[in-house]
C-alpha cells in the first residue's frame, strides 16, 4: 500500500487540525453522521483519551465521533479522490454527509476509502468518522468488554500499556489519476560494487509501466520499462547501519510518451540474512544495541508528533542505540521514513501483544481457561491476525530500515494450540515477504524446554526479567538463572538470539547504597549485569532494553503512574542508567 505523496499527477491535501467530537452516550440519536450537537473538539492527530478531563471520555467503551467540513480541491474533477487515515484505534466507520462510505478493523495501520462517487470536485462535504477503542477476543490487540456492578461497561486488556484510541495518525485527502500506480514492490541486493533493484509495479487502468532510478542529485543511474524488472547500479552505496544512503525510484504510469501518473519512492540497497547463529546486514554481523519503545507522550497519547520523533532519534544517537523495536504495534509510517533516512534499524512489530492467558495466571503463569481456544485466542482471531500481517507488510515492505518482522510480543508459545495457531502466520508471512526473517518475543514462562514454536522463525527473542519479577533485589541469583537461560536456548535452536526486554522500573531521583528496586541505581546495576552475561556468548546478536522512556498504562498496584522501566523518562530527562548505557554503547562518558 502506497503512502499517499504529492506528485506531479497527484495532490494531497492534510486534515489535520481540530475536529468536533462526541462520544456516543452524549448524543441525542442517530444518524450520528448529522451535524454533531457537541460543544467538544479534538486534536488531529492525537489520542482523544487525555485531552478531555472527563473521565467518562478517557475510558469510554463504544464509539466516538470525529467530524469536519472537507473542501474538495476544484482542479480535482476527473480524477479519483480517496481518503486516507493513516490509523483510527481500534476500528472505524467513515460518512461523507449522510452516506457510510466505508470502514476498517486495526487500530495500526492505515486505509483508503475511494470517495470519487461521493463527493464533488469545487464543493465541500461533511465528513464524520466513527471510531471504536474497544477490545475483543477476536481483535489484535484482544481484549474484554465487561459490564461492572454499576452497570457501566468496562475494557480489560492483557497488555502493559494504555489502551489510547482516536486519530492518533494523520488524515488526508488526495487525487489519483483513473489510470495509477497501485502498488510498488522493490528488493535489493548487490554483488561486489554492483547494486540490484528487483521491482514489481502493480497498474490500475491498464497503463505501462517505466522506472528510473537517481542518485540525490538526481542523475539518473538505471531506466527500465515494463512491470518488473531489475535495475542495476555501479558504485553503489549500500544503506548500511549509521550510515544510511537512499535512491530514488521513480515510477511512471504510461500511454505512449504521455506520462499518466508518477510516484516516487526511496530505496536503500541492503541485503539482510540470517546465517547460523549471525544476523548479517550487508553480510555483516550486526548487533543491536537500543530499546523496546512507545509510541507515548503526555496529552498526545499516541498521537504522531513530528517533534518527538526527532528528539527520540535523537537520544537513541545520544546512548549509542543503533535500533529498535516497535513494540507492541506498528508505528505511523513517518517513523521508519525517518529511521530509512538516518540508518536506524527497525525490528518491526504487530499489535499482536497480550495471546496470553499465562500472564492473567500472576507468576505461575498458569492459564485460567487455554489460550489457543474459540474462548480467547481462535480462528477469527488467527484471521484477524493474518489480515493485520497483510496490512503490515503491505505498508512496510519497502523500508530498508526494516530488518526482522515479530509477529507477536510474548504470546503463549509454551501452549498447546501454539502451533496450530503460528504456523500459518509463519508461512503466510514468508509468502508475503521472503527477503526479511522473522522473530516473536518470549514470554519468561515459555522456556528452551516447553517453547513449542521457535523452530518455525529464524531468531531466538527473549524478554526477561530476572532481578525484577523474579529475584528482585538479587542480582546475583538473577545472573545465574539469566546465564542457565541463555545457555539453554543455545544448545536447543543454534539459531542467533536476543535480549528484546530487560529492565527494571525507576522513580527517578530515588538512590541507595544497596541493591533497592525501584532506585536509579539498581537500573544501572541490573542492566550492567545483563551486559555482562550477554558478553559472555558469541552467539548474541543484541540487546534492546525496556524501555526508552516511561509510558502511560492502565491503573494497577504495581504501577506508580505509568510504567517506569524507561530510560528516560516520559519527558525525556536521562535517569543514571542512560549515562551508562551511553559508555556502553558509545565509549563515551558523561554528557559530552
Ligand atoms: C513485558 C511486556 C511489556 C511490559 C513489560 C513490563 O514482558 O512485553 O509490554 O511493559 O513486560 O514492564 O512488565
Amino acid at each position: 500500500m502506497l503512502k499517499p505523496i504529492a506528485t506531479a499527477t497527484r495532490d494531497l491535501v492534510k486534515l489535520d487540525g481540530v475536529w468536533k467530537f462526541a462520544i456516543d452516550s452524549r448524543l441525542p440519536e442517530e444518524p450520528w453522521s448529522s451535524v454533531l450537537d457537541t460543544p467538544l473538539e479534538a486534536a488531529v492527530p492525537a489520542s482523544y483519551n487525555d485531552l478531555f478531563t472527563d473521565p467518562a471520555i478517557r475510558d469510554h467503551v463504544g464509539w466516538v465521533y470525529y467530524q469536519r467540513s472537507v473542501q474538495v480541491p476544484r482542479g480535482w474533477a476527473g480524477e479519483r479522490i480517496l481518503l486516507r487515515f493513516d490509523a483510527a484505534t481500534h476500528s472505524a466507520k467513515v460518512y461523507v454527509d449522510d452516506q457510510l462510505v466505508g470502514g476498517h478493523v486495526g487500530g495500526y495501520t492505515p486505509f483508503d476509502i475511494d470517495v470519487t462517487d461521493a463527493v464533488r470536485p469545487g464543493a465541500a462535504f461533511r465528513l464524520t468518522v466513527a471510531v471504536s477503542p474497544d477490545l475483543t477476543n477476536i481483535t489484535i490487540p484482544p481484549g474484554k468488554i465487561e459490564v461492572g456492578m454499576t452497570g457501566g461497561k468496562t475494557q480489560t486488556y492483557f497488555h502493559d500499556f494504555y489502551n489510547y484510541a482516536g486519530l492518533a495518525r494523520s488524515v488526508s485527502l488526495y487525487s489519483l489519476p483513473q489510470v495509477h500506480v497501485d502498488d510498488v514492490t522493490v528488493v535489493t541486493t548487490f554483488d561486489g560494487s554492483t547494486g540490484f533493484v528487483d521491482y514489481r509495479v502493480e497498474t490500475v487502468g491498464g497503463a505501462d509501466v517505466r522506472v528510473r532510478l537517481a542518485d540525490v542529485a538526481g542523475t539518473v543511474l538505471a531506466t527500465a520499462s515494463g512491470s518488473e524488472g531489475r535495475l542495476q547500479i555501479d558504485d553503489v552505496v549500500l544503506w548500511k547501519p549509521g550510515a544510511a544512503h537512499l535512491y530514488e525510484l521513480t515510477v511512471d504510469a504510461v500511454d505512449g510518451e504521455d506520462v499518466l501518473d508518477t510516484y516516487a519512492l526511496a530505496v536503500g540497497v541492503r541485503t539482510v540474512e540470517v546465517r547460523g547463529e549471525e544476523f548479517l546486514v550487508n553480510g555483516e554481523p550486526f548487533y543491536f544495541t537500543g530499546f523496546g519503545k512507545h509510541e507515548d507522550t503526555f496529552v498526545r497519547g499516541k498521537g504522531h508528533d513530528d517533534a518527538y520523533m526527532v528528539h527520540d532519534f535523537q537520544l537513541m544517537e545520544w546512548t549509542g542505540a543503533n535500533s529498535f523495536r516497535t513494540s507492541h504495534y506498528p508505528y505511523a509510517e513517518d517513523v521508519l521514513d525517518f529511521a530509512d533516512r538516518h540508518g536506524i534499524l527497525v525490528i518491526d512489530e504487530t499489535a499482536a501483544v497480550g495471546l496470553n492467558m499465562g500472564v492473567v495466571g500472576g507468576l505461575s503463569g498458569t492459564p485460567p481457561f487455554p489460550t489457543f481456544s474459540e474462548q480467547y485466542a481462535g480462528a477469527e482471531t488467527q484471521a484477524a491476525h493474518a489480515q493485520h500481517l497483510r496490512e503490515l507488510i503491505g505498508r512496510d515492505k519497502n523500508h530498508p530500515s526494516v530488518v526482522l518482522w515479530c509477529i507477536a510480543n510474548e504470546p503463549a508459545s509454551n501452549e498447546d494450540g501454539a502451533r496450530e495457531y503460528f504456523e500459518p502466520l509463519v508461512n503466510l508471512v514468508r509468502e508475503l515477504d521472503p527477503t526479511r526473517p522473522i522473530t516473536y518475543s518470549m514470554v519468561m514462562f515459555a522456556t528452551f524446554k516447553n517453547d513449542q514454536i521457535i523452530d518455525l522463525f529464524d531468531v531466538v527473542s527473549l524478554n526477561r526479567y530476572y532481578g525484577w519479577y523474579i529475584n528482585a533485589g538479587d542480582l546475583a541469583t538473577a545472573e545465574m538463572y539469566l546465564q542457565g537461560d541463555i545457555q539453554g536456548w543455545i544448545d536447543r535452536t543454534g539459531k542467533p538470539i536476543m535480549m528484546l526486554e530487560y529492565g527494571a522500573d525507576t522513580m527517578p531521583g530515588l538512590h541507595s547504597v544497596w541493591d533497592q528496586v525501584w532506585t536509579e541505581e539498581y537500573q544501572t546495576d541490573l542492566l550492567a549485569m545483563y551486559h555482562r552475561v550477554f558478553d559472555r556468548f558469541p552467539q548474541f546478536v543484541g540487546e534492546q532494553i525496556w524501555n526508552f522512556a516511561d509510558f502511560a498504562t492502565t491503573n494497577g498496584l504495581h504501577r506508580v503512574g505509568g510504567n517506569r522501566k524507561g530510560i528516560f523518562t516520559r519527558e525525556r530527562r536521562p535517569k543514571a542508567a542512560a549515562f551508562a548505557l551511553r559508555q556502553r554503547w558509545r565509549g563515551l562518558d558523561g554528557r559530552k
